[in-house]
């Protein structure tokens, strides 16, 4: 399998079936890993179902819901323990990560660069959102970036694929973040190894059933913890070498 896609799952009961299809209709060499919380909706007895029915799913069940950024963490460092996969993505369940674009992520990580499914460079986007959220989010974005002098302009995104390599030397277990501020903590971590990143554009629509999860606690998380990465960072890269 070449590439590994990490999907964190808290209802998504009636979009990941058609997920599923969607990823295996693009004639990529995939493996994907349902991260699922104990969602109420039954999302975990339909992924242990599409796990019986196609061997490249596996599923990590864990017993309540703790945060999209956990999640990612332990999907990701359960592929690197368990599988060889030399390219591990991560995407949402919930179609606001169109399948269509994992193709061109994927190139680009073959190529050794962290790719990055981008909103703000040219082609990228959003679909159906008012003016009040895209000031938000191009602001989110824009804050984090400059904070953190990195060089990428879509930093509030899940929509990833990384090179094995950088995954492994970023010390996953030490990540701060729990909620979706360790997307920006993992990004942030890859700058300081001097990795290239590629963004690829991406067009972002809301999802289509089911409910967002994010929380003004989590925003919050997010906005604080770019000053703790900033000024107390628990991260060296010199103790994390390439093998
Ligand atoms: N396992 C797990 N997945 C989560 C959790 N919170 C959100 N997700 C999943 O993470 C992805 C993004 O969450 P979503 O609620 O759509 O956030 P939004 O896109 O920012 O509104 C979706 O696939 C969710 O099902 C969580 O606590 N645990
Ligand atoms: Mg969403």
């Amino acid at each position: 399998m070449e590439t590994l896609v990490v999907i964190p799952t808290y209802n998504e009961a009636e979009n990941l079936p058609p997920l599923h299809e969607a990823l295996f209709g693009l004639g990529l060499d995939l493996g994907v890993l349902i991260v699922d919380d104990n969602s109420p909706d039954g999302t975990g007895e339909i992924a242990d179902d599409l796990a019986r029915e196609n061997p490249r799913v596996m599923v990590l069940h864990r017993p309540g819901k703790q945060g999209l950024g956990t999640a990612y963490r332990e999907g990701f460092t359960w592929a690197l323990e368990h599988t060889e996969a030399p390219l591990l993505a991560q995407m949402d369940a919930d179609f606001s990560h169109h399948p269509s674009r994992l193709p061109a992520l994927v190139e680009a990580a073959r190529s050794g660069a962290v790719a990055v499914g981008s909103r703000y460079v040219p082609g990228g986007g959003v679909k159906n959102w008012g003016l009040g959220r895209r000031l938000l989010s191009r602001g989110a974005s824009i804050y984090v970036g400059t904070v953190l002098g990195l060089p990428v302009h879509d930093l509030t995104g899940a929509y990833k694929c990384w090179p094995r390599e950088v995954l492994a030397r970023l010390d996953l277990a030490s990540l701060k973040a729990g909620g979706f501020a360790a997307l920006s903590e993992m990004t942030y971590r890859a700058h300081l190894l001097g990795c290239r990143f590629q963004e690829v554009p991406i067009i972002f629509e809301d999802r289509r059933v089911g409910q967002s999860k994010l929380t003004g606690s989590i925003a919050m998380e997010a906005f604080l913890n770019v000053w703790r990465l900033r000024f107390n960072l628990n991260y060296d890269p010199k103790e994390h070498p390439p093998e």
